[in-house]
């Protein structure tokens, strides 16, 4: 029933697409941490109903901008996926995950009843016009899912704008730069060209006068990372010499296959493609599959692979903005912080912990960026290489307008300028973070050899346990400590105080249906042993599949 404004739904036009997108009855959709991620070949009826609501978002907030992102980042190629971007480019409110859910869900029948009713929930005034930027990885299902989407959007008559194959940072860089435009915020050009030339020009300054940086391998897991840094390095030019391996976007089966930053994260070894192409000391770095996530690592003198995850680049990262906040003259009046996982590495958080203000928080990048929000400058990362760097828009106001005293204050204050132009501010981007990670070891004089031994890692080791039900597994203080279910957590701490240096948790995957068991210790072989028999209190307790013993690593 229409109330005061009188457009209404257009639910014939509606009916005639959405008969092109049917869902399969048997199918349960959800919208989990990183949006909706299963099979590429069932998501079409998703994706249609995807187009309308992001539509519906616009419509929404008054027609501001909203990205869609079609991608399964680190997953195998067959899978495909899709996440909603909100118009300042940060993630979907959550308060809409329910309701992109209940969207994907709803039989055919029951489809046009659930959108009317969700518009009149959600008080949507269908008047307000509506505006949606979409973009995809290199997935063979991409293409159709894009179609799918565009349905979604003519159907409801939004204004789509296609950016085309692209990065998940692209895309929210996109839709806050559009959102933007014009106003005192200006993000920069809404343009993939526009991200590429702020980007490149902050490095270019960032660098300028510095020894020449030596030779870069970017793993590009045969994804979408592979033509955009190959695009990057012409903007680049001499400033960072760039090999790419691994950008056969073009190779069934090839995108995360042995490769990736998930692949060296979880295996914490070298992607097979790069064994002998490196020099003791040299380099490397891998994107994942829509180039969010960075990993960097170098294979040292005696030949053993050393990785430089999430945790050390933001170690790298925090120290050189605090020490430029120091020489700016703005130590006491921007506040630096850092915020963490319970994946963080111990001594990553003790090493951060002795300089700045350290917060833990639960798993996924919305809580990591909200955190963040809280700080003047806010560092994030993930272990897994997810993270980026926050100024808080009355940060960016001061260090644009603060008068330096000194020459060196001066020097200090433009580079943070600069580092603001560098850093995507809206979401982990591995290739903003790459050049970031490149101009703090520049300024250091730092080969990746002395970057690694800012702190040394404590062994650690994740396993993965199947159990029945998952969401038994409940947790508390950031996912530290398991409430349910009851009596475990007293078994993990008793079993960790048997281990020097012994820290475990267990908590629910957002993404799969395991729960994941965390394990680390000041020896290699008790850091494995706290893990399996961590693992097997859970087993004990949860009933594990017995088929599926705890012996597999995430
Ligand atoms: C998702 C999250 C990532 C998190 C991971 C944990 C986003 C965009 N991505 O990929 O931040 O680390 O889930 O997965 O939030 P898990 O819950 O299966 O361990
Ligand atoms: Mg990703």
């Amino acid at each position: 029933m229409a109330s005061r404004k009188v457009v209404a739904l257009p639910v014939d036009t509606i009916a005639e697409y959405a008969a092109r997108h049917p869902k399969a009855p048997h199918l349960h959709f959800s919208y989990g941490t990183a949006g909706f991620r299963t099979l590429g070949v069932v998501l079409d009826s998703v994706l249609f109903r995807v187009g309308i609501l992001a539509a519906l978002r616009s419509k929404r907030l008054d027609g501001k901008t909203i990205g869609v992102m079609i991608t399964a980042s680190h997953n195998p190629e067959e899978d495909n996926g899709v996440k909603l971007v909100d118009p300042r480019g940060e993630m979907l409110e959550a308060a809409w995950e329910n309701h992109a859910t209940t969207l994907a869900n709803a039989s055919n029948e029951e489809f046009l009843d659930v959108l009317r009713q969700f518009v009149q929930t959600a008080r949507i005034d269908l008047s307000k016009p509506s505006r949606v930027v979409y973009g995809r990885d290199t997935r063979p299902t991409g293409e159709g899912l894009v179609q799918a989407l565009r349905d979604g959007l003519a159907a409801i008559g939004a204004e789509g704008r296609d950016a085309g194959i692209t990065t998940t940072p692209i895309v929210h860089y996109l839709v806050k730069a559009i959102n933007t435009k014009g106003t005192k915020q200006e993000y920069g050009e809404d343009s993939e060209e526009g991200y590429f030339e702020k980007m490149s020009e902050a490095f270019r300054k960032l660098v300028s006068g510095r020894a020449r940086i030596p030779q870069l391998i970017v793993d590009c897991a045969n994804g979408v990372g592979a033509p955009i840094v190959k695009k990057m390095t012409e903007y680049l030019g001499e400033t960072l010499p760039i090999v790419l391996v691994n950008t056969a976007i073009d190779t069934p089966g090839a995108l995360n296959h042995n490769c990736g930053a998930d692949f060296v994260k979880t295996r914490q070894t070298l992607p097979p493609s790069l064994h002998g192409m490196m020099k003791p000391g040299q380099r490397a770095c891998s994107f994942d599959g829509d180039a969010d996530r960075l990993m960097y690592y170098f294979i040292d003198e005696r030949g053993y692979f050393a990785m430089l995850d999430g945790d050390k680049i933001a170690a790298l990262v925090a120290a050189f903005i605090v020490d430029l906040a120091r020489l700016a003259g703005l130590a006491d009046k921007v506040k630096v912080g850092v915020v963490q996982t319970a994946y963080a590495n111990g001594a990553s958080t003790k090493y951060l912990s002795e300089r700045l203000p350290v917060r833990c928080v639960p798993t996924g990048v919305k809580h990591l960026h909200h955190a963040a929000e809280q700080f003047d400058i806010g560092v994030y990362f993930e272990a897994n290489g997810h993270g980026t760097v926050l100024f808080s828009p009355s940060t960016i106001e001061r260090l644009e307008t603060h008068e330096p005293s000194t020459p060196a204050q001066s020097t200090a204050l433009k580079h943070l300028n600069n580092l603001v132009q560098l850093i995507n501010q809206t979401v982990g981007d591995a290739l903003s973070d790459m050049l970031l990670v490149e101009v703090v070891l520049a300024h250091k004089a730092y080969s990746a050899i002395e970057w690694n031994s800012l702190y040394s890692d404590l062994p650690n080791r994740l396993v993965k346990v199947y159990v029945p039900n998952r969401n038994v597994f409940k947790t508390e203080d950031a996912e530290r400590r398991l409430v349910s279910p009851a009596g475990l957590q007293p078994k993990i701490e008793e079993l960790a105080r048997r281990y020097d240096g012994g820290r475990s948790f267990v908590r629910p995957s957002g993404t799969e249906d395991v729960v994941r068991v965390y394990s680390e210790a000041v020896l290699r072989s008790q850091a494995d042993e706290l893990a399996f028999r961590v693992a097997g209190l859970v087993y004990d307790e949860a009933g594990g599949d017995l088929n599926r013993r705890p012996k597999e690593f995430l």
